[in-house]
């Protein structure tokens, strides 16, 4: 059993980052970690989300809307094709009750995915409520999101660190509506968004790409993870193939970082401490907060 070693690097000790990584991570505001998970671990949240199409699919089919359930057809491709029968849409940019469930904790909580956490939040982590799957369809521009700080979504946030972990659910590349980064940029603090009018999303008053600035296209694989900071300036392109880019993200903190009135902060749970073991959340007690919250029934999906 390996036991923490106090003559590691303390910024290493925590978790499975290496100092490089973590140097990358406080650098860049981001970091790509490859194959945290193996492909299987994510086999039932795709069951989840698959279940949820299956669903749909149905009421379509009863209200006469479509005549194929696409029983058949791949993950990635599924719920467009069944959309594309009678011209439908993604009603939403993300799923999140519907997608409530124990793989989605298992997946919060998964110990590698905890472990790349722990490394930034001195093994003291908790989740903090925020989790989406998200279906980017073809040419859509519902789930295309402009840069953003997250921050910009999650007021009172900016003086504290917040990490957000995405998960691709399929391949992904700019062809398919990956994420970009523009590197270094959480080191500006929060800067102005505003809605648009017709927008869905705001946008950064002063467009963070203007000058000479670097873009990192992300291409990841299913298995990788990119996590990233509240503050760090990130996009989501269109995607221009014919399937859809499913991924997941959650989002996570330090125990003890304050979340203020977070709509999410009712589900938030410690997943992680070596200080008090015994505030470790399971399942059932994540359920049991899922269950006291306003979360079921305030959400279209
Ligand atoms: O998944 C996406 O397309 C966008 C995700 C994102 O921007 C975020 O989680 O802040």
């Amino acid at each position: 059993m390996v036991t923490p070693d106090s003559s590691l690097d303390p910024l290493n000790s925590f978790g499975s980052l290496s100092p490089t990584q973590i140097q990358t991570f406080q650098n860049q505001g981001y970091l790509v970690v490859r194959q945290v998970v193996s492909p299987s671990d994510l086999v039932p949240m795709v069951g989840i989300i698959s279940r949820v199409v299956d669903q749909q699919a149905d009421r379509f089919y009863a209200a006469g809307k479509i005549t194929d359930l696409c029983q058949q057809a791949p993950f990635e491709d599924r719920w467009y094709r069944i959309l594309q029968q009678f011209g439908g849409q993604n009603e939403v940019y993300g799923w999140h009750t519907t997608v409530f469930s124990q793989a989605l904790f298992d997946l919060i909580t998964h110990p590698a995915v905890l472990d790349v956490v722990g490394s930034l939040t001195e093994g003291e982590t908790q989740f903090n409520g925020d989790f989406w799957a998200r279906p980017k369809l073809p040419e859509e521009k519902l789930t295309t999101l402009p840069w953003h700080q997250d921050s910009a979504y999650m007021p009172d946030t900016e003086h504290h660190t917040h990490l957000t972990v995405w998960m691709p659910l399929v391949d992904v590349c700019p062809e398919n509506g990956t994420l970009q980064f523009v590197p270094g940029s959480h080191k500006l603090g929060l800067k102005p968004h505003l809605r648009i009018e017709g927008e869905s999303f705001k946008s950064p008053v002063d467009d963070p790409a203007d000058g000479n600035v670097d873009i990192d296209s992300l291409e990841m694989e299913v298995g990788d993870l990119v996590i990233f900071h509240n503050l760090v300036f990130h996009r989501s392109l269109i995607n221009h193939t014919e399937s859809i880019r499913w991924s997941v993200d959650f989002r996570y903190s330090q125990a003890n970082t304050p979340l203020g009135e977070l709509w999410h902060r009712p589900i938030s749970c410690i997943v992680r401490s070596h200080r008090f073991p015994h505030m470790v959340a399971g399942w059932d007690d994540w359920r049991a907060l899922w269950n006291a919250s306003p979360h079921k029934s305030n959400f279209l999906w």
